[in-house]
C-alpha cells in the first residue's frame, strides 16, 4: 500500500509545469560617451594698434561673420590641416585682408589609445608642438602663396590654449598669439537592449564650460565592430541641429566615428562646427568573448526548463534558463486563477540549478518558474 507522501509526490511530479515570462524587462547597462569638435574656435586678436584686428571665420561670403572657425581642411590637400579665412582688419593698407589659410596640425598622436587624435582632447597637452601652414594673400604681393609657421601650446586638462602664428611672407612678418578653445563634451550613456540588435540609450554629458547635452541615441548592433548611430535632432543651448548616421567602428573597447551635423552652431546662420569625434566606451565584457557587451551579439533567450525528482524525503528541482537572470520559483495547490504564491527568488548561477524543497503537506500541488518582475 503506498503512503499518502509517495501519493503526495506523483502528484507533485505530474504537476510540475514549465512556464515563463519572456522579454517583460531589460536590464539597463551603462558606458562613457565623449563628443569631440573637429573644428577649433579661435578668438580675436587684438594688434598694437587698437585699430587694428586679426579674426579667423569659415565665412566665405563679403563681409564675412567672423565666427572663431578653424575647420578640418578638404582632403586631399587640407587633411592635415585646419582650414579658415584670417581677416585682417587694418587702416595702415585702408582694406580689409581675408583669404585662405590653413594651419598645419600636428602629426598623428593618440597616446591614451582611444582613437581620437589627441589634438583635439582637453585631458591631451600641447606643449610648444611646432607645425607648418600656407595661405594665399590675395595679390598682395607677387607672390600668390605664403607660409606659416604655428606653435601650439595647451595644458592638460585645460580647453584653452594658444597657437602662435607667424606669417612668412614679404608683406606680413610679424607674429600673432591666437586664443584657441577646444569643443568637448563628456558623460554618460544608459542604455538597453530594446530587441534584437537594438540598443536605445539615454546620454547625458557636460563640456568644461557648463552646457549639458541629454540625448536619446539609438543604435544599432551591425556586427562585433560596428554601431550605426540613427541621425536625429540633438541640441544644448544654440548648439547643434540635425546629426546624419554615422557608424562607429570598435577598437578594443572604444568605438569610434563622425558626427555630422546640419550646423553645429546655430548663432550663426552659415552651417559651421559641424563635424565632431563621436566615441563611446565600454568596458564591460559579460561574457568574457574580448567584445564589450555593447555590441556582442543578441543572444536568443534561453529556454525556460523545469524537472523534478525525488531523493531521499525531499525534491529536488532542476531549474535552467539565462545564467545571471532571477526568477521567481512558485507554488500553486490547486491551480486556481491567481493563487500562484513566489516560494523562493533565485539568480541562475549554472544550468542546470538545482534546488532541494521540503515534500509539501498538502495532498499536491504544481511548480512554475518565471522571469523575476522588478
Ligand atoms: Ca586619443
Ligand atoms: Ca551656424
Ligand atoms: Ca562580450
Amino acid at each position: 500500500m503506498r503512503s499518502s507522501a509517495d501519493q503526495s509526490l506523483k502528484k507533485l511530479l505530474f504537476g510540475a509545469l514549465l512556464l515563463a515570462v519572456v522579454g517583460a524587462t531589460f536590464e539597463s547597462l551603462a558606458a562613457e560617451i565623449h563628443l569631440y569638435c573637429r573644428s577649433i574656435r579661435s578668438s580675436p586678436v587684438r594688434l598694437d594698434d587698437p585699430t587694428e584686428t586679426l579674426d579667423l571665420t569659415t565665412d566665405r561670403l563679403y563681409p564675412p561673420i567672423l565666427n572663431g572657425e578653424l575647420e578640418p581642411g578638404i582632403p586631399p590637400l587640407g587633411s592635415n590641416y585646419l582650414s579658415s579665412i584670417y581677416v585682417v582688419t587694418t587702416p595702415r593698407i585702408d582694406k580689409l585682408i581675408d583669404d585662405e589659410i590653413y594651419f598645419g596640425l600636428p602629426p598623428y598622436s593618440d597616446t591614451n589609445n582611444n582613437g581620437i587624435p589627441d589634438f583635439f582632447e582637453v585631458t591631451q597637452p600641447l606643449d610648444e608642438v611646432r607645425t607648418d601652414g600656407f595661405f594665399d594673400d590675395a595679390g598682395l604681393s607677387n607672390i600668390k602663396t605664403g607660409f606659416i609657421t604655428t606653435i601650439w601650446s595647451r595644458e592638460a586638462g585645460s580647453d584653452s590654449g594658444l597657437c602662435l602664428l607667424q606669417f612668412l611672407s614679404k608683406v606680413i612678418l610679424r607674429g600673432f598669439p591666437v586664443p584657441f578653445q577646444l569643443l568637448e563634451y563628456d558623460g554618460t550613456l544608459e542604455y538597453k537592449r530594446t530587441s534584437g540588435a537594438s540598443l536605445i540609450g539615454q546620454a547625458k554629458m557636460t563640456s568644461t564650460s557648463g552646457g549639458t547635452i541629454l540625448q536619446t541615441v539609438d543604435l544599432t548592433i551591425v556586427d562585433r565592430d560596428h554601431l550605426l548611430l540613427r541621425g536625429t535632432y540633438w541640441s544644448e543651448g544654440s548648439n547643434f541641429s540635425v546629426a546624419q548616421d554615422t557608424t562607429l567602428e570598435r577598437k578594443g573597447a572604444n568605438y569610434v566615428g563622425v558626427l555630422n551635423f546640419d550646423d553645429g552652431d546655430r548663432r550663426t546662420p552659415l552651417p559651421d562646427y559641424k563635424s565632431w569625434f563621436i566615441l563611446i566606451s565600454d568596458d564591460k565584457d559579460s561574457n568574457g568573448d574580448g567584445v564589450p557587451d555593447l555590441s556582442d551579439p543578441p543572444q536568443p533567450a534561453s529556454p525556460l526548463r523545469i524537472s523534478i525528482a525525488q531523493v531521499d524525503r525531499q525534491f529536488t528541482l532542476s531549474v535552467r534558463g539565462d545564467l545571471g537572470k532571477r526568477y521567481d520559483l512558485q507554488f500553486d495547490p490547486e491551480l486556481k486563477a491567481n493563487t500562484w504564491q513566489v516560494i523562493q527568488t533565485l539568480t541562475l548561477s549554472q544550468n542546470p540549478q538545482i534546488l532541494l524543497l521540503p515534500i509539501p503537506t498538502g495532498p499536491g500541488g504544481f511548480y512554475r518558474l518565471a522571469e523575476h518582475l522588478q
